[in-house]
């Protein structure tokens, strides 16, 4: 997958250099490409905001910048033969962001993250990338964030540890929180007693059908108390 991402901020995707996601790179398996939305200006001053159009408080990412930058990677997209890239602007009005929605944007060739600031970009930008390919806003939860950089990190953790290669155990994505619809049992390791807390004594049993079952009653009881919603109302 190749994961180009448009930020006022590049440094502060340097976190993808390490871990898994750094290795994915190094692999191959995940090509990165961070640009700096102040390089697509033309002012000496670099600008990328201006006041709001009908007043209030607040600046406004400006259009100019935003399509020069989003033109010169769709263009370069089309000379290595990817025709429609995905372009995700992290947004409080967007869809929210689920384990779902990272599964089905794992298998996407490219993604394009447009990483607002401010109180957002002009409205337009969203409207002429719709003429260049898909787009879709994209929200990280029921809160307000500075700026769609941290939501971006979320959403490349979270879809780039479901392509194929860069988990080493692929077993372990499947009893994780939200991939089976249900949060994930508790985990326990060595010492056997901690500071007077005992491992629960299945886990040492070696019985291996009793260990599943009590990790399935252990994922339905949390799931019921912590979030009920995700549960069929049968099982409530
Ligand atoms: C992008 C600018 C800040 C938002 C005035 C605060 C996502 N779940 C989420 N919460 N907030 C965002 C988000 C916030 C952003 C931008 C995403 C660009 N801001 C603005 C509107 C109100 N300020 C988000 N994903």
């Amino acid at each position: 997958m190749r994961i180009d991402i448009v930020t006022i901020f590049p440094e502060f995707f340097s976190v993808l250099d390490v871990s898994l996601l750094g290795k994915a790179r190094q692999s191959g398996l995940i090509d990165l490409g961070v640009h700096d939305l102040r390089d697509f200006t033309i002012d000496r001053h670099r600008t990328v905001d201006d006041t709001p159009y009908g007043g209030g408080a607040g600046m406004v990412m400006r259009a100019e910048p935003w399509g020069q930058a989003l033109d010169g990677i769709l263009d370069a997209s089309l000379e290595r033969g990817v025709f429609d890239p995905l372009i995700v602007f992290p947004s409080p009005a967007g869809d929210v962001f689920t384990q779902a929605m990272a599964q089905q944007l794992s298998s996407e060739k490219q993604i394009v993250f447009g990483c607002g600031r401010y109180e957002g970009i002009d409205q337009r930008v969203v409207e002429y990338a719709e003429t260049r390919t898909r787009v879709k806003l994209v929200s990280l939860g029921d809160y307000v964030l500075n700026g769609g950089e941290v939501a971006t990190m979320a959403m490349i953790e979270a879809i780039g540890r479901l392509i194929p290669g860069v988990v080493g155990n692929p077993a372990s994505l499947v009893e994780e929180s939200h991939s089976s619809g249900l949060l994930e049992y508790p985990a326990y390791t060595k010492p056997g007693n901690w500071r007077g807390l005992d491992v629960p004594p299945v886990l040492l049993s070696g019985n291996h059908g009793a260990i599943a079952r009590w990790r399935l009653e252990q994922q339905l009881e949390r799931t019921r108390r912590v979030r009920p919603e995700l549960l069929p109302p049968e099982l409530r």
